[in-house]
């Protein structure tokens, strides 16, 4: 490995390089640019992307899926379903595993819409699509063009004149499957045909192809996405097989150890400006028990000698690292950032400057199948406050039941503080997959004026506060455990605001997150 300037402990895959719901990383070099994207499932936009030079310091530029009109994400719903080891799967539907790649320049995102057809466990469709832009930088995308095949994690591969999707084909046994497409029409050219049944034949998905000294690359993700993930690898001579499977695989893990970062797997390989060779993959950073973080990316050093198999570099730690590279994406642009729930009604929110009007939803963060009123951000930091100032409603707007701030998984999992107007109380919400965590804190106020919420988090606990009176204290309403948010899921945290009533326009001001000026309450259980 070259002694590069930003080759430093940062980049040692135990830090990650995007934190917080990033999952399923895919990355390529334009330019002197990195461009990684990850899944975003129920959020809009989705589909983000984030650019790097130096691989350390990144920056939140957009999101592909940007624009209503590109596609419908009203059946992103999540299911909760037994799980292999007598735990439940959070499931969510939405855009899942997305492959970047540029090519004569243009630049590709092949990706999966899983469409929960019902609230029924299993009874799901997944379509999958290409979009494309001839300026990244423009946040302009093209309309998607979509091909149906039931699977997922499609990826894409350049082979001089010729191009090639490789899928993961869901159904009881995952495996890897290829065939050639146009890659202007979405047409498929060839009948798809069996690849690779993987190494470990379990939950075989995120296949990505790379092309290196006369050898067809396959690297996968297998094992189910959470103890048990793990990446392996086989090469052929041929894009079409037989793949041979290395004989050392997994070719990465950190399932049986005690590493910090745990559940890694699903990455993606891609060389920087100089030829050494990296990959993304991704991990969740687990301590007792907790990653309320969900899944991240990370990045390693990947040592890929001429004619032989890559090894991945990964110094390992058992406890959480003291530093983090993560520059909370400096520079990065604020409209990235907000993203609302599956198919917002755009009309409703207008966040200029710190002031933010959010039009209430009769639905409310527990219902998914229509729009409801919620605009937050993802959580980035382990620790830190996330704030906002609800202002007083125009005086008599019974209609309007509840405006506050939630940490926000699914429709199944929030925690909440708000003001419950008809009842004129702050009111505590909480509540996890397994609903035995359901709880609700109630502490009546009359509001006169604003009223200020505040969710203080660190990797153990997570603090709701509120404070009416400006002059203070602040009150804590209610801590939880992270314990209870943490399950087997696909996504992450968000923070952010909603309104629950009949059409009624809600002011907020002054909202915040990721702030880690310690406040006046300690907020550990
Ligand atoms: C994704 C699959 C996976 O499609 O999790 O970790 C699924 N791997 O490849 C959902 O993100």
């Amino acid at each position: 490995i070259p002694s590069l300037p930003y080759f430093t402990m940062a980049l040692d895959g135990q830090h990650p390089i995007i934190p917080g719901f990033a999952p399923d990383p895919s990355i390529c070099l334009i330019g002197d640019t990195f461009f990684l994207v990850n899944s975003s499932f129920h959020l809009f936009p989705g589909l983000p992307i984030y650019t790097s030079s130096d691989l350390v310091s990144w920056t939140h530029i957009g999101n592909a899926m940007n624009r209503r009109s590109q596609l419908s994400l009203s059946r992103a719903t999540t299911w909760i379903t037994p799980w292999d080891d007598g735990t439940s799967l959070v499931a969510t539907g939405g855009l899942y595993a997305p492959t970047i790649r540029h090519h004569k320049g243009i630049t590709y995102i092949i990706c999966t819409n899983v469409v929960h057809e019902s609230n029924t466990p299993g009874d799901e469709h997944s379509e999958q699509f290409i979009l494309h832009t001839t300026d990244i930088h423009s946040g302009l995308w093209s309309d998607p063009i979509i091909f149906p095949f039931p699977g997922i994690d499609p990826s894409l591969l350049f082979d001089d004149e010729k191009t090639y999707v490789q899928v993961c084909k869901t159904g009881p046994q995952f495996q890897i499957f290829n065939f050639e497409v146009d890659i202007a029409t979405g047409k498929m050219l060839t009948e798809p045909a069996l690849i690779w049944n993987g190494w470990a034949r379990s939950y075989t998905e995120g296949p990505h192809v790379y092309r290196k000294d006369g050898w067809y690359y396959l690297l996968c993700a297998e094992g189910g996405t959470f103890r048990h993930h793990m990446l392996s690898i086989a090469r052929s001579r041929s894009i079409w097989g037989p793949f041979e499977s290395y004989s050392k695989n997994p070719l990465y893990s950190a399932d049986g150890t005690d590493h910090y970062v745990q559940h890694t797997g699903h990455g993606d390989f891609f060389q920087d400006q100089h030829g050494q060779w990296w990959v993304v993959m991704l991990g969740v950073r687990m301590a007792a028990g907790r990653s309320i973080m969900g899944r991240e990316t990370f990045l390693a050093a990947v040592n890929w000698p001429d004619d032989e198999w890559p090894c991945i570099d990964v110094v390992p730690h058992r406890d959480r690292p003291d530093t983090t590279p993560w520059t909370t994406g400096r520079g990065s642009s604020p409209v990235a950032a907000w993203v609302y729930l599956r198919d917002p009604i755009l009309e409703n929110y207008h966040l200029q400057g710190h002031r933010i009007t959010i039009r209430a939803s009769p639905e409310g963060l527990h219902q998914a199948d229509q729009a409801v009123s919620f605009a937050g951000q993802r959580q980035r930091r382990l620790v830190g406050t996330a704030g906002v100032t609800l202002c007083n409603p125009v005086p008599g707007h019974a209609i309007l039941s509840q405006a506050g701030l939630t940490l926000y998984k699914d429709e199944h999992r929030s925690l909440t503080i708000a003001y419950d107007f008809p009842a004129k109380q702050v009111i505590f919400g909480g509540l996890n997959r397994s609903k035995s965590y359901r709880v609700k804190h109630t502490h009546a106020v009359k509001l006169e004026g604003s009223i200020q919420f505040q969710i203080r988090y660190t990797e153990r606990s997570l603090g709701f506060f509120f404070l009416h009176d400006s002059a203070g204290p602040w009150q804590c309403m209610q801590l939880v455990d992270t314990a209870v948010m943490t399950d087997f899921d696909f996504t992450g945290p968000v923070i952010g605001m909603f309104a629950v009533g009949d059409g009624v326009e809600v002011q907020f001001t002054d909202f915040k997150i990721d702030d880690d000026t310690h406040s006046d309450c300690e907020s550990e259980p």
